[in-house]
């Protein structure tokens, strides 16, 4: 295979943290004694307490326990605010660009601490306590950026549900995690439209047994909500009433920092649980370390506080580092196309983080939207959430970047807390598609289905063989499941559900899911969920899902469906079967084919083989591979014959 490579650009050269010499050496010492290695990156974070443990992991199935810096005690809040006022509280914390591009403002260090505490004190005031749950359910506005601050500043633990996801997806966010108090706003505002979240979580209480105790309403838009009386308070009321001081609660390093909700191969989403001191060491290190990050720098990651690269890249990362990070309410599209690159001009953006799928869709509308905005300000160009296509790459890198740009090409998951996979530009040579070499600390291994480590030039499953601070601890309130999800497959190992090719240079290239997982516009969805929305619909028998090669999204998502008895296939069912999977779960699980079959290929015990419709979804018939075990093997000659078109 032909492969481009790009060399670090001199200019970067000069002025980055890091050679390759330099990765090369620290690298090696990372993995020749963790305990030293992490010992002193540990300190780049204030403790109240100082840590004597480093690391105390095992992977041993049946006993799989992480912790770091056990006994050290801090508080996340305290170091990414308190810590900065003296020396930087006249600097711009945050600056928040609003949907409307008319709306901007910037928040100082001083201003967020004020902020933070205030908000801290609205939720104290109103029953919050160290431990406690608190689902936040929010636009992208400061505010929300403030509620996770207070929330790790009283030791209570924040779990975050994206605002595009539905009333029934938010209930059973807050069941699951058990949380007394909800905080969203009156109404959310993307691309000109307003989103219903109080409404939203009004439909939710109905849903949550013994209902949500206490709901605080941030008002954004000022559009017409119902307050109900007792549950219901209005945030900027609250906030009149208490003082701009609360002290940080001492928290153990060990100790829950946030829940988020993901998808996996099986059942309802799961809490993954990061804890306080690892996790905000990890993020603090990788954002200095993948954007170069230095004082002064203008940094702007476009994801939603909703998934973990909001939590880790716009909040904890960025501010942990005394950083000026940028947060965006609306979408790329809105008012215009060109409207990343007008907030880069606007804003003078030194390093800009974004989604394939949002460079794909852009790309659509050729470069002239690009290239009527100047863009002179920028240095670097990240890119995460799925595999990046070298198209893609080619184009944003010399667009967008104007070929001076390196791209970090990010690879890590909501489990991992942190980047795991990168290039550090300064160091990194760059092959277009490729997320190149491991952080600092971290271990992947290459091993084929049996679990043999392969070596050199490999292609097989990616598992990481030690642990490394910003780690997930456990599923919250199922430690059994956590460890058959992540440690069962390969005992001993960290299974990441992601196939992965080693080149011959040792640069890793990640080739998507090999589980029942798909990512669609970088989001994560389990094949499982969205069938479980589908046969609830009356009229279905049986459904299964699967991801196919789609042109913007990555991947779409594909569904056979089987009907109950004297149901008819029609293009109106079709249209309500989508509508219906949207407000199960949140527009992001829509339906992009719905396939109407008579029958679904299943083996003699029925078990229904997902590898010859993934085969038929992508249009390759020639693959299916052994049909022999097939019970009726004359299903998959209709199910070819009625395959539906690519969009
Ligand atoms: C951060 C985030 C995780 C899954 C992961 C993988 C895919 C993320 C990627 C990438 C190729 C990259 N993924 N970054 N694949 N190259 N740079 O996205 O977390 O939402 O949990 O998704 O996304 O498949 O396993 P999350």
């Amino acid at each position: 295979m032909s492969e481009t490579i790009y060399d670090v650009p001199a200019a970067w050269a000069k002025k980055a943290h890091l050679n390759d010499a330099k990765y090369k050496k620290m690298y090696a010492a990372s993995i020749k004694d963790p305990d030293k290695f992490w010992g002193e990156q540990g300190k780049r974070i204030d403790w109240f307490k100082p840590y004597t443990k480093v690391r105390n992991a095992s992977y041993k199935p049946g006993k799989v326990s992480i912790k770091w810096f056990e006994d050290g005690t801090t508080n996340v809040s305290y170091n990414c605010v308190d810590r900065h006022l003296a020396t930087r509280a006249k600097q711009t914390a945050i600056i928040w660009e609003g949907d409307d591009p008319s709306e901007s403002k910037k928040i100082t260090y001083g201003q967020l601490y004020t902020e933070v505490c205030k908000f801290a004190n609205v939720l104290r005031a109103n029953g919050v306590k160290k431990g406690d749950r608190v689902t936040i359910y929010m636009p992208m506005i400061p505010e929300a950026t403030y509620a996770m601050l207070a929330c790790a500043r009283l030791g209570a633990v924040h779990s975050i549900v994206f605002g595009g996801f539905s009333p029934d997806s938010v209930a059973s966010r807050i069941e699951d995690s058990d949380s007394k108090i909800v905080i969203t706003a009156d109404e959310g505002l993307r691309g000109g439209r307003s989103i219903a979240l109080k409404k939203n979580v009004d439909l939710a209480d109905a849903k949550v047994k013994g209902g949500i105790g206490k709901v605080i309403v941030v008002k954004r838009t000022g559009g017409n909500v119902s307050m109900q009386e007792g549950r219901d308070v209005w945030y900027h009321e609250e906030a009149a009433k208490v003082s701009g001081h609360c002290p940080p609660v001492e928290m153990k390093a060990e100790d829950p920092l946030f829940l988020l909700y993901t998808s996996g191969s099986t059942g309802k989403p799961k809490g993954v649980l990061h804890t306080t001191g690892g996790y905000l060491v990890y993020v603090a290190m990788t954002h200095q370390y993948v954007f170069d990050y230095h004082d002064g720098d203008i940094y702007w990651c476009t994801a939603d506080v909703g998934w973990v690269t909001g939590h880790s890249y716009i909040v904890y990362g960025p501010l942990a580092n005394g950083a000026t990070t940028l947060m965006f309410e609306g979408i790329p599209t809105y008012p215009t196309i060109s409207r990343f690159w007008d907030v880069i001009d606007k804003h003078k953006v030194n390093t800009f983080y974004t989604a394939p799928t949002a460079i794909r869709s852009l790309m659509g509308a050729g470069e002239e939207p690009v290239k009527r905005t100047k863009r002179k300000s920028l240095r670097l160009l990240g890119s995460v959430g799925e595999p990046i296509n070298p198209e893609a790459w080619e184009w944003y890198h010399r667009v967008v970047g104007e070929r001076r740009c390196p791209i970090v090409d990010t690879w890590w998951q909501t489990e991992t807390g942190g980047i795991l996979i990168t290039p550090l530009p300064g160091a990194t040579k760059l092959k277009p598609g490729s997320a190149t070499r491991p952080f600092f600390g971290v271990k992947p291994e290459i091993v084929d289905a049996e679990g043999k480590v392969l070596e050199g030039a490999a292609e097989g499953n990616l598992v990481i063989s030690e642990s490394w601070p910003g780690q997930m601890r456990t599923v919250y309130g199922d430690h059994k499941r956590f460890e058959e999800t992540y440690f069962a497959t390969y005992p001993n190992k960290y299974f990441t559900g992601d196939g992965c090719r080693r080149d011959a240079d040792g640069y890793y290239w990640i080739t998507g899911r090999v589980d029942d997982v798909i990512n669609v516009s970088g989001h994560r969805m389990g094949t499982a969920e969205v069938e479980s929305a589908l046969v609830a619909h009356p009229s279905v028998s049986e459904a299964a899902v699967v991801g196919y090669p789609h042109d913007i999204k990555g991947q779409g998502i594909y569904a056979y469906v089987t009907l109950m008895t004297g149901e008819k296939p029609s293009d109106a069912l079709r249209k309500e079967l989508v509508a219906y999977v949207r407000n199960e779960i949140g527009p992001i699980a829509s339906p992009d084919l719905i396939q109407f079959s008579p029958g679904l290929p299943k083996t003699r015990s029925g078990k229904i083989m997902r590898r010859i419709l993934r085969k038929i979804a992508e249009d390759e018939f020639s693959a299916l591979g052994d049909t022999s075990t097939l019970a009726d093997p004359a299903v998959v000659d209709d199910l070819i014959e009625n395959r539906q078109n690519k969009r």
